[in-house]
């Protein structure tokens, strides 16, 4: 039986929303189509139902009140970055880091997927608000979807129901726009077919029709791929909508930084995924009087305030944090905000007292069922939780967010960091000289590869501003954008932009910095430079702290491993620059100008 759209049950008028709604439904072919309302009721009968098909494991109340475990399909983990497509006009708007299809020849064989592919299942229309509601211009979405594993993530992750869909029509009006993403896993049920726990297709497509502002992704439940207010909406799509407005989308954590003297700073830092940006945003200050406030973990849109300034806002409601390596040690913010529960546990391991545990969380039980349903016991070759397995919390029950976390107008950002990993090379912090010269660090952003995408982990790639995968545009006219937005405005107004390396190794390939809570000495050194207080050392590379200047009382670091972690070593940067120019032939005649001048006067620095 598939279902039609009863236009008189559905809860608005949005005329556009409707037809889309209807057209989805008749290519589709659900047997049931609900309107998700985000109540708490609507959260109990979802989750009640994921338990049901046995995709979910109620946590024990005692240990993780109304959470839930939930292992993957195993080949459906992580992002598929070669199965993601800016299906623009021109192929020119695309550029070299993106995958490209002509859109009419995209919906063509799409369409051919889709047709069907909900048979047997519930088309799920959740409207949703990405950024606070009583934004000026709150930025909606509707996401239609196959899969009630998105119906309760998106609760978690975005305003969600009836609070959004009002704003759809408001004041009376039917012509709010909002961004349409389509959805499903793609595995249609025929009449008594049973289902399994993470219904998936082998053949993925997460694809972006920016000029439409449209997403359309199949194949896929994994988070990045399946819910389609993170990385498709806020950052690809954004991205552009970005560049034609004036404004940046990226892939920024947002935090808040009061120093002793109680004077309040907001940073925004860009790391490729799975580099430590929500253990930032949540950072826990080791030296006295410093506190950091969570403003942010993944995405923030900034935009120019009435006052010339750069404000940042996290167009989020939860956090989509890795899993492995977070504990009370590295992040006792994160394993507080999910004890409090109300929280989605992605390919972890499950202990047999209705717990979660994943490497890197002090000691392991004595046995558990691990992330492929195995049972599991310490020791072994297996891991308890997949390297890219995630908590799904909501930020309102982080103790450390910030009262402005969701307030419409943003922060005044005072600096934005750009890091990567890499085990030489690149020194703890830089300071880039001005603007310009930040836009060059960032597009030249390089980090070793991790568990977040498919494919290879430790191989060194370019990823510019930690966005090569979610660039919604030609990566050269986006650089051309970061530099336009910088001569825009006031360069006094401007924050300062640094670039930072938390992995730096010794030669015995033992890490130099100590990381985590400590990086706060990193942060301190950053504010007192924008302060004018501190000392910094000018290098062929931008100015890098002395060793006195970084504030390492308390720290057991001996001075060798420090002169590491600042170092400029010129013959690794020489060794450097084949690559940098390899990477602008990629990008090719697109890359501004400013950027090939960086780079010229960087060689002639370094001789
Ligand atoms: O995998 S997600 O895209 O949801 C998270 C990330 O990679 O940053
Ligand atoms: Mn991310």
């Amino acid at each position: 039986m598939t279902a039609t759209l009863d236009r008189s049950v559905a809860p608005t008028t949005h005329t556009a929303l409707l037809q889309w709604v209807q057209e989805c439904a008749e290519l589709t072919q659900p047997e049931e189509i609900v309107w998700c309302d985000g109540s708490p009721e609507e959260w109990t009968r979802v989750t009640d139902l994921l338990v049901e098909t046995g995709t979910f494991v109620r946590l024990n109340a005692d240990k993780k009140p109304n959470s839930f475990y939930c292992a993957s399909d195993p080949t459906d983990v992580a992002r598929v970055e070669d199965r993601t497509f800016i299906c623009s006009r021109d192929s020119a708007d695309c550029g070299p880091t993106n995958n490209w299809m002509d859109p009419d020849d995209m919906k063509a064989l799409l369409t051919e997927r889709f047709r069907g592919s909900m048979r047997g299942r519930t088309m799920y229309v959740i409207p949703y608000c990405m950024g606070p509601l009583n934004a000026d211009e709150p930025m909606l979405g509707v996401e239609l979807t196959d899969a009630p594993y998105v119906v309760a993530s998106m609760h978690i992750m975005t305003r969600v129901g009836t609070a959004a869909l009002e704003l759809f029509t408001k004041d009376g009006k039917d012509d709010q726009e909002f961004v349409p993403g389509l959805h499903s896993i793609g595995a249609p049920l025929a009449p008594g077919e049973p289902d399994v726990a993470w219904p998936c297709n082998d053949t993925k497509y997460i694809v972006h029709f920016p000029e439409e502002r449209l997403i359309w992704s199949y194949g896929s439940g994994y988070g990045g791929n399946a819910l389609l207010g993170k990385k498709c909406y806020s950052l690809r799509i954004a991205s552009v909508k970005a560049r034609d407005e004036g404004w940046l989308a990226e892939h920024m954590l947002i935090l808040k930084l009061t120093s002793p003297a109680q004077k309040s700073y907001y940073v925004a830092a860009a790391f490729p995924s799975a580099c430590g940006k929500t253990n930032l945003a949540m950072l826990d200050p080791t030296l006295e009087g410093w506190k950091v406030e969570t403003i942010g973990d993944d995405i923030a849109w900034i935009r120019f305030g009435e006052d010339g300034r750069m404000y940042a806002v996290n167009p989020e409601n939860g956090f989509f944090g890795v899993a492995p390596g977070t504990d009370y040690h590295t992040n006792p913010n994160a394993m507080r905000t999910i004890a409090k529960g109300n929280s989605l546990f992605t390919n972890v391991g499950l202990t047999d007292d209705g717990d979660i545990w994943w490497e890197g969380m002090g000691e392991p039980p004595a046995h558990l069922t691990d992330w492929k349903g195995q049972s599991w016991t310490p020791g072994g070759d297996a891991l308890a939780a997949h390297p890219n397995s995630r908590y799904c919390t909501p930020i309102s029950q982080c103790d450390t967010k910030a009262a402005e976390w969701d307030d419409p107008r943003g922060v005044p950002l005072d600096a934005i960091f750009f890091g990567g990993r890499r085990r030489d090379t690149i020194p703890l912090v830089t300071e880039a000289r001005d603007w310009q010269h930040g836009v060059f660090m960032g597009a030249t952003l390089s980090s070793e590869t991790t568990a977040a995408a498919v494919g290879k982990v430790g191989v060194v790639r370019r990823d510019p501003m930690a966005m090569l995968p979610f660039i919604g545009y030609h990566a050269g006219d986006y650089f051309a954008h970061w530099i336009e937005v910088g001569k825009s405005a006031d360069a006094v107004k401007l924050p300062k932009i640094f670039y930072v390396n938390w992995f730096r190794r010794d030669e015995d390939d033992n890490f130099v910095w100590p990381g985590f809570g400590e990086n706060i000495r990193v942060l301190k050194w950053a504010i007192e430079r924008i302060e004018g207080k501190a000392a910094a050392v000018d290098t062929p590379i931008g100015r890098v702290p002395t060793p006195e200047a970084l504030d390492t009382s308390g720290l057991s670091m001996g001075a060798e491993e420090l002169t590491t972690a600042l170092a400029v070593d010129l013959d690794q940067w020489r060794n450097e620059i084949p690559s940098i120019e390899e990477w602008f032939a990629k990008i090719g005649d697109k890359v501004p100008s400013s950027l090939r001048d960086e780079l010229e006067s960087l060689k002639l620095r370094l001789g």
